[in-house]
């Protein structure tokens, strides 16, 4: 019989049919109950509303997670006129077009959030196979020694919030696999108005003002190269990964073409 000793965890939340909050994690068998009613308790109090329908999966994994480091982390100071100049740049700077990055903000900002992320070569071409729902990307987690650790390094940058963890931890789960070279977020949230990019280069470079407030759609893009899309998709979709290291997180910074440590 095989011995589940992790255990992942996803959690989905709506109001009248509308999603309102989501959650996800890999723990050990000892802390399940407790991360159930974490879960639950998220779902009845968020902001968006009390939840009228949860879903939560518990299910024991076949495989044991692969630890990987955090993307290290800063935050562009950067004025909202030079935001989308400034994602170029950096996109750019690892080999995807300016053309894929504009076609990236067009699917993102087009008024329609998907599930999932856009796959998209570095010219802009659409990979996914199913170009409404997109790649949501499940099974990853943090230990809780390096939650402990993050929540530290982001608290004295007065970040610590489970957007920021969650979105830090999806993309180191990301950038980790070979063939992503990058990465654009816009948050859905409507006042959540800051979003990021990411390459292996840079790490995870958090863009202030990258939509006006009040905007209630976002989304994903992955920038990939070569390879099978669909060894890809079964990586972001079913390999369990735990952040087991936390790479430094910087609080502004003003250039950000040198790679950052
Ligand atoms: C951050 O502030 O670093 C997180 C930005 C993107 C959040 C995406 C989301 O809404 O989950």
């Amino acid at each position: 019989m095989l011995r589940h000793r992790y255990y992942s965890v996803r959690m989905r939340a709506s109001r009248e049919g509308i999603h309102t909050s989501g959650a996800e994690g890999i723990y050990g068998k000892k802390d399940i109950i407790k991360i159930v009613q974490r879960c639950t308790e998220r779902a009845m109090s968020h902001e968006k509303g009390r939840a009228d329908e949860i879903n939560i999966k518990v299910e024991g994994l076949k495989e044991k997670p692969q630890n990987i480091s955090s993307l290290p982390l800063c935050t562009l100071s950067i004025k909202r006129s030079g935001v989308k100049k400034a994602a170029i740049e950096i996109l750019k700077s690892v080999g995807i077009t300016e053309r894929a990055v504009e076609e990236a903000f067009k699917g993102i900002t087009i008024g329609i959030t998907m599930r999932g992320a856009m796959l998209m070569n570095v010219e802009g071409v659409r990979l996914e196979p199913d170009l409404l729902r997109g790649v949501r990307v499940t099974r990853m987690g943090i230990t809780s020694n390096a939650s402990a650790i993050l929540s530290k390094k982001l608290s004295k940058l007065g970040l610590n919030n489970d957007t920021v963890k969650e979105a830090l931890i999806l993309s180191s789960k990301v950038n980790k696999y070979p063939m992503v070279i990058g990465e654009l977020c816009i948050s859905d949230d409507p006042n959540y108005t800051t979003g990021y990019v990411t390459t292996r280069k840079h790490g995870y470079v958090r863009l202030p003002h990258i939509k006006k407030r009040g905007i209630p759609y976002g989304g994903r893009a992955f920038f990939i190269t070569g390879g099978e899309i669909k060894d890809l998709i079964k990586y972001l979709q079913t390999t369990p990964v735990l952040i087991s290291k936390i790479k430094q997180c910087k609080g502004l910074v003003s250039i950000v073409n040198k790679r950052i440590p």
